[in-house]
C-alpha cells in the first residue's frame, strides 16, 4: 500500500466515517424525536379504534417545519372587517370542539383519529368576514397552500386542530395547527398554517395547480 492510500484510508476511518455516523445520528434523532407522550394518546373514541400517531403516515413537500410556539402568529386577513393576528395561546383559548375524523390521502392511504381544535366559524365571526367572501385560502410555513369554499367550512363546522388523539400536535403533524378538512382529500388538510385569507375568487393551491381536483371530495375524481 502506498503512503498516499494509507493516508486516505486513515482519513476515512478516523474522520469521514465517524462524522457520517455523527451527522446521520443528528438527523435520525430529529426525525424520530418523541414530542408527545404516547401514554396519554387516546386509542379509541366512542367505540371506534384510532390509528396510533406512530403509525400515521406523513406527507409534506419540504419535510417537517419546526414552529416556535412563543413567536407563532396566525394572520387572518383579506375580505374581513377586522384583520387578526392570533397567538398560540389565543387559539387554544377559544371554545374547542372534538371530533372523530378520517384523513384520506388521494394516494390511497388514510388513518382514523380524533381531533380537537377551534371551529373556524368562531375566528371568522371575530374577524367579521365580509358577506361577499366565498373562498378561504390557507398559507403554510413550508410554502404550501390550499383553499376551500367558505360555505363548506361553515356548513361542516370545520376546525383548526391543535390536538390529535388527545395530545398536542407533534411538529411533524403540523404544530401548531392542522386543518381538519372532513370529507376532503388529505391535500386540503393544511399543516403549519401561518395565514388565512378570505377572498371572493377560487384559488388553486400547491397540488390543485398541477391538476388535482379543487373540490377534492373523498371518493370523487382526483384530477379535474
Ligand atoms: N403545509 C403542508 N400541509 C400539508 C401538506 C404539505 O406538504 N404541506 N401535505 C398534504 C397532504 S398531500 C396530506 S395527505 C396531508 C397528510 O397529513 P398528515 O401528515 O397529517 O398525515 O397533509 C396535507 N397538508
Ligand atoms: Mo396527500
Amino acid at each position: 500500500m502506498s503512503q498516499k492510500s494509507k493516508f486516505l484510508g486513515t482519513l476515512i476511518v478516523l474522520f469521514i466515517f465517524p462524522s457520517c455516523i455523527f451527522l446521520s445520528g443528528c438527523i435520525y434523532e430529529r426525525d424520530t424525536q418523541e414530542t408527545y407522550n404516547t401514554s396519554l394518546e387516546a386509542t379509541e373514541y366512542e367505540g371506534k379504534q384510532l390509528t396510533p400517531i406512530s403509525e400515521q403516515r406523513n406527507n409534506a413537500i419540504e419535510g417537517t417545519q419546526y414552529i416556535d410556539q412563543d413567536t407563532y402568529e396566525l394572520q387572518v386577513y383579506g375580505m374581513v372587517n377586522s384583520s387578526l393576528d392570533l397567538s398560540y395561546e389565543q387559539l387554544v383559548n377559544y371554545p374547542s370542539t372534538t371530533r372523530f375524523t378520517r384523513l384520506d390521502c388521494v394516494e390511497g392511504w388514510g388513518f382514523d383519529a380524533i381531533w380537537t381544535g377551534v371551529p373556524l366559524s368562531l375566528i371568522f365571526e371575530e374577524a367579521q368576514v365580509s358577506d361577499n367572501a366565498t373562498n378561504v385560502i390557507f398559507y403554510c410555513a413550508d410554502g404550501y397552500s390550499t383553499s376551500l369554499e367558505l360555505d363548506y367550512i361553515v356548513e361542516n363546522d370545520i376546525m383548526l386542530a391543535y390536538k390529535l388523539n388527545n395530545v398536542t400536535l407533534p411538529p411533524e403533524r403540523g404544530f401548531p395547527v392542522q386543518l381538519v378538512a372532513e370529507g376532503k382529500y388529505g391535500y386540503k388538510w393544511a399543516k403549519w398554517i401561518t395565514a388565512i385569507e378570505l377572498t371572493d375568487e377560487p384559488y388553486e393551491g400547491y397540488w390543485e395547480r398541477v391538476g388535482y381536483s379543487n373540490n377534492a371530495e373523498v371518493g370523487g375524481p382526483a384530477f379535474e
